[in-house]
């Protein structure tokens, strides 16, 4: 057992041993990894693969096919869960957040039985009417006047890094363009302290890899980044934000007297965590998707203005940069003709959803004049991301940027990915930039 050494954090992370996961799963019939005692659902598929491990990231989709094809609901064994990867049962799933709680975590530990990795998130990890609450400020605070706002200043640094980049050539795609524009325009926009802003892709990547199992991935990510769990309670009080960023906006919601002090500081706190690897990832998506279908790299080029936006928005359906997230079962159901009794968690399978032959032509394609309209990249229902609009805004600006200035974008070097137990990204794109 591993602590986190903030006075935030009341909750102990469970790293070493899960002794208290065994501990309520003692009767168990299954591997190491499980943290749960149920039998499967009556009709479930079994399916045995890890979909929490390297092998499996590195090429999800086979696997992805096989658990579409095994049937609506399927059962993970060696987790003893139940999951559902296709389109129709996903979306489902997400719609119904009566039946399909996030209020005991949408990972996959239940907080009503096991112990919790953060405090719980008001926004992502509540159900009404919390949830409606914390809801309606965030979308204030980034509403669509806010992104309109923010869209001369996004496109201004976009054009400046694209201009210094070109002059570079030879470029990582991933630390200089994706990481890079997300990490300076946000925080700005939020309104943060310009220090330390790099500790928040850590910090993230930690967070995303705690709504998996607790395996070495998140030890590994837990153990570099839990200093800086005080550092991000810190940026978000109200002290430290300047008065025109968007996060003030929550802070002005609890003087209205629409949420309290302390639930602005954990919504910007939410801001912070959910905000920037998650850009990082789709707009990574976006690069390597143009960088290796030229084709559409050339059509985006016929009319950047109006192509940027599709061209992110199909990275996002085709790469999913948020892959997975679990929901428990409220009350007794059925999905997909499969029975679900209450409290069990389900694991749902957004990347697969968004690559379901029984839903879109050519899934596996990356296509930017398509139809996205349905993907669930974003989630879809009460929960669906309260930012989106704010991706897409970096997303098309930047992509605009770069379409606008170059020619080609030609892979120069071995491609990197980078692992995580909830996120789908690259670490290293080594890719030359022509200019026009
Ligand atoms: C994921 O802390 C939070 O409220 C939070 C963390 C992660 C996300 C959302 C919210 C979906 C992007």
């Amino acid at each position: 057992m591993y602590s986190i050494a903030s006075e935030h954090l009341r909750f102990s992370v469970l790293i070493d041993g899960n002794s208290d996961l065994r501990s309520d799963a003692m009767s168990l019939p299954v591997s190491p990894e499980a943290l749960y005692s149920d039998d499967p659902p009556v009709g479930a598929v079994t399916v045995d693969v890890d979909p929490f491990c390297i092998e499996f990231f590195s090429d999800p989709y086979p696997v992805h096919a096989e658990l579409r094809n095994a049937g609506p609901v399927v059962w993970l064994p060696r987790y003893a869960i139940a999951a559902a990867a296709r389109y129709q049962e996903v979306r489902r799933s997400l719609l119904d957040w009566e039946t399909f709680s996030s209020a005991r975590g949408v990972g996959m530990s239940d907080f009503a039985r096991h112990d919790r990795f953060r405090l719980p998130s008001i926004i992502l990890e509540a159900d009404p009417p919390q949830h409606s609450r914390s809801r309606s400020a965030l979308n204030k605070s980034l509403s669509p006047a806010v992104m309109h706002s923010l869209r001369a200043q996004f496109a201004a640094v976009a054009a400046e890094m694209i201009t210094q980049l070109v002059d570079k050539q030879e470029i990582d795609a991933c630390t200089e363009l994706a990481e890079a524009f997300p990490l300076r325009v946000f925080p700005d926009a939020i309104g943060m302290r310009p220090d330390n802003r790099q500790h928040l892709l850590p910090y993230g990547d930690m967070v995303f890899n705690s709504f998996g199992p607790a395996n070495s991935l998140f030890k590994a990510s837990a153990t570099r980044a839990t200093q800086v769990f005080p550092w991000v309670e810190a940026e978000a009080l109200r002290e430290h934000l300047r008065e025109d960023g968007f996060g003030m906006i929550l802070y002005q919601c609890a003087d209205a007297g629409e949420i309290t002090h302390d639930e602005a500081h954990k919504l910007v706190r939410a801001l912070l965590t959910a905000g920037v690897d998650t850009t990082v990832n789709g707009i990574g998506a976006s690069l390597y998707c143009l960088a290796r279908a030229p084709d559409q790299w050339e059509m985006l080029r016929t009319d950047p203005a109006r192509f940027a936006r599709p061209a992110f928005e199909e990275a996002v359906r085709i790469e999913s940069p948020v892959q997975t997230f679990f929901r428990t079962v409220t009350r007794d159901t059925e999905l997909g003709g499969v029975r679900l009794e209450r409290d069990r968690k389900v694991l749902l399978f957004l990347g697969a959803a968004n690559r379901d032959p029984q839903k879109w032509e050519q899934p596996d394609s990356y296509l930017i004049a398509r139809r996205t309209a349905g993907h669930v990249g974003f989630g879809v229902g009460i929960h669906a991301c309260v930012g989106q609009l704010l991706a897409r805004l970096e997303g098309e600006v930047l992509l605009q940027a770069l379409a606008s200035r170059v020619r080609r974008i030609e892979i120069v070097g071995a491609v990197e990915r980078r692992f995580n137990n909830t996120l789908r990204g690259l670490k290293r794109l080594p890719i030359r930039l022509h200019p026009n």
